[in-house]
C-alpha cells in the first residue's frame, strides 16, 4: 500500500482544479456526478416584483436517489426551494426542504405547477437575455454551478397556464 503525502501547495492546486471544473459554464449536460442539467431557465421579472422564478430540468443517470438541498445566487438575497399546487382553486406556493431527483428519472421544473427555485429579494429585475448564475447543492454532497437563461414565459419548458391569483405578487 502506498501512502501519498501532498504538500500544501499541491493540495491547493488540486482543490482549485476541482473548483474550476465545478464552476465550468453551463453546457447542455453539465452535472454533479450522475446528475446532468439539460435545461436551465428563469422568468423575466414582472415590474415591481421582488422575487423571481427559476426552472431546471435535471436528469439523474445514476442508481442513487438524490435531492436538491439548497441553492444560492448572487442576483438575490437568498434562493428558496418552492413547490406550487392548486388548493381550493387557488394556486399556492410553499417552501420545501428538498427537491427530489430520483435515480433514473428526469426532474422537470416548470412554471405553474410543481417545483421551482425562488429568487427572494432580487437585487435588480431579471431581463430576457440575461443569465442568472445559481449554485445547487445536493444531499449526496455534490454541488454544481448552473447558468439560468432568462427567457420569455412561452419559451420555458412545458409551460402550463398560469392562474391570475398566484402568491408572491403574481411572480409566476
Ligand atoms: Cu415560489
Amino acid at each position: 500500500m502506498t501512502i501519498r503525502v501532498f504538500t500544501r501547495r499541491q493540495a491547493l492546486a488540486m482543490t482549485s482544479a476541482v473548483l474550476m471544473f465545478a464552476c465550468a459554464p453551463a453546457a447542455l449536460a453539465q452535472g454533479a456526478g450522475a446528475i446532468a442539467v439539460t435545461q436551465a431557465q428563469a422568468l423575466p421579472s414582472i415590474p415591481g416584483a421582488r422575487n423571481g422564478g427559476g426552472f431546471l430540468t435535471l436528469v439523474n443517470h445514476g442508481k442513487t436517489d438524490d435531492k436538491i438541498v439548497a441553492a444560492s445566487s448572487p442576483v438575490c438575497g437568498h434562493v428558496e426551494l418552492h413547490t406550487m399546487s392548486m388548493e381550493n382553486n387557488v394556486m399556492r406556493m410553499r417552501e420545501v426542504e428538498t427537491i427530489p431527483v430520483p435515480a433514473g428519472k428526469t426532474l422537470r421544473m416548470q412554471p405553474g405547477s410543481g417545483y421551482h427555485l425562488m429568487f427572494m429579494d432580487l437585487k435588480a429585475p431579471l431581463k430576457v437575455g440575461e443569465t442568472v448564475p445559481v449554485t445547487i447543492k445536493f444531499a449526496t454532497g455534490g454541488q454544481m454551478e448552473v447558468q439560468l437563461k432568462v427567457e420569455p414565459r412561452d419559451k420555458i419548458a412545458g409551460d402550463a397556464p398560469m392562474p391570475g391569483n398566484a402568491m408572491h405578487g403574481g411572480m409566476h
